[in-house]
């Protein structure tokens, strides 16, 4: 055979092709695909139009990355047990570790001294990536950060180019520029980070004016009606039934323009400032987009878009992300890239911490072994529709125990005990009905418009979903237990005071 090969000029000609067919298919190969992860501070999905069809907010970019990639419906982070919900949220995004086994709070004992080493871009960098971030400072996995090659972190929440969002894009640009000028072949991960629509939201004066807000400051007034501001939010409520369970929290209380309010002139003022911080992103999300497109690399990057958690700006009476309702536990979550159909859509029941795994599959790095994370590429791949079947959230980053929510399904159950045993409430929902998660003083009159936690009806559905929550907590450690729920001879963890507490809080305000 190899003798016949030898002597004839075609198969020697076939044999040569077919090793430079090879070869290519080789080079393309070790091109590997980039990533761009880019992640927002502080915002519900339901700003977004593509979650939330009644919302005029304008995102042509996000707009696009979901028409080119998939959207996400479940997509959740799994809690706090700090007031300052982003610290656990970007922990979690940064190492894929479930809420109680980070290297910070009571799991800290599970992880080793040197986490940052298992980090996403310790990861990144041994595989031959180039890693690069930008984004707020504080709040933050501090350590994991600075594993990032590149690190150009500010907090931006002004509305000038230099003091808000264009600055976090500048960036990135920048970045892009020298790779492009260099002639840098190595596949990269760009953390894209913003500081808004965190608070304070100064927007810049032309999309203040768009959706008819201003950065109010006069605390003794309230802003002026606008027809410009966005409505308010269908499950809007002048105040909470119940306390939250964290007295004096900073968002439910000194939040700049908002404050202890609730009054509609209020809310939609600063949901006006939320929009306007929230397009000024989006326009700088467009200009990368454009940059990466122009040097060829778009088609090779993967694109997630995501928040470290939601937030409530007037729905259910509360202001803050301290809560455990849809439009706070839920994350925006779209991804772009090779190999995902365009424009699709899907379930996904992901949460954010899976975002390590599903970046390692993706880009075929290998993940940290310690990630607790489940990749979500079979999601992507439209494989399946969904990662897990049940959903786990709490906050308890105020008095103790604090809140759990347990979702499976359409169903949903959220728990409160707060206040040393003075709030101890049950919410029980069907999302598929009720996905607003109207309560009684919402008075939709509607007997599946509202809680059901107190419906006999439901009572064989209620005891399942306390049986989930339970399991779950057992599942992942929980180190406390409900007013109704077996103690397990658990020791609540002991809660070290932060010193110079008052004074970091005067300083925030
Ligand atoms: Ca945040
Ligand atoms: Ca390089």
């Amino acid at each position: 055979m190899s003798k016949l090969l030898m002597t004839s000029p075609m198969a020697a000609l076939l044999i040569v092709c077919s090793l430079m067919s090879v070869a290519n298919a080789d080079e393309s190969e070790q091109k590997r695909p980039n990533v761009l992860f880019i992640i927002v501070d502080d915002q519900s999905p339901f700003d977004l139009k593509l979650y939330n069809p009644d919302s005029k907010l304008d995102t042509p970019n996000i707009d696009r990355l979901a028409a080119e990639g998939m959207t996400l419906d479940g997509a959740y982070h799994m809690g706090s047990f700090s007031g300052a919900v982003c610290t656990p949220s970007r922990h979690m995004v940064m190492t894929g570790r479930t809420v109680w086994h980070l290297p910070i709070g009571p799991g800290a004992k599970t992880c080793p001294p040197d986490y940052e080493q298992y980090s996403m871009a310790a990861v990144f960098n041994d595989a031959g990536y180039d890693t690069m971030r930008t984004c707020k400072k504080g709040n933050s996995y501090a350590a994991a950060n600075s594993q990032f090659t590149v690190v150009k972190d500010a907090t931006k929440r002004g509305g000038t180019e230099e003091t808000g969002s264009a600055w976090h894009g500048k960036q990135v640009l920048e970045y892009l520029n020298h790779r492009e000028s260099s002639k840098d072949e190595d596949p990269f991960l760009i953390y894209f980070g913003f500081s808004h629509p965190h608070d304070t939201r100064d927007g810049t004066p032309e999309l203040l004016a768009k959706y008819g807000a201003v950065n109010h400051t006069d605390r003794n007034n309230l802003p002026s009606a606008n027809p410009k501001q966005p409505a308010l939010p269908v499950n809007y409520l002048g105040e909470h039934p119940f306390h939250h369970g964290h007295p004096g929290l900073r968002d439910e209380v000194s939040v700049k323009g908002v404050w202890e309010k609730r009054d509609p002139q209020t809310i939609q003022n600063e949901l006006g400032r939320e929009f306007a911080c929230n397009e000024n992103i989006d326009i700088q999300i467009g200009k990368v987009l454009k940059k990466l497109e122009q040097m060829g690399e778009l088609d090779n990057t993967y694109i997630i878009y995501t928040a470290d958690h939601g937030m409530a700006i007037g729905r259910h009476g509360l202001q803050g992300k301290q809560n455990l309702y849809q439009h706070t536990w839920r994350v925006p979550y779209i991804v772009k890239g090779p190999g995902i159909e365009v424009g699709t859509r899907s379930t996904g029941n992901i949460y954010l911490l899976d975002s390590l795994a599903t970046i390692c599959d993706l880009t075929g790095v290998k993940a940290p072994e310690s990630t607790e994370g489940t990749s979500f590429k079979p999601v992507l791949q439209n494989k399946k529709d969904t990662v897990r079947d049940v959903l786990f959230g709490v906050y308890n980053g105020g008095t103790k125990p604090g809140m759990r929510c347990v979702k499976q399904g359409d169903w949903k159950l959220i728990k409160y005990d707060v206040m040393d045993g003075k709030v101890q409430e049950t919410q029980l929902f069907n999302l598929a009905d009720n996905p607003h998660e109207f309560i009684a003083e919402h008075g939709k009159n509607d007997p599946k418009l509202t809680d059901l936690a107190e419906d006999a009806a439901y009572k064989d559905k209620l005891a399942k979903m306390e049986g989930l929550l339970l399991s779950e907590m057992r599942r992942l450690d929980d180190p406390y237990r409900l007013w109704n729920q077996p103690d397990d001879g658990l020791e609540p963890p002991v809660i070290k005071k932060r010193k110079n507490r008052k004074k970091k809080q005067a300083a925030e305000k």
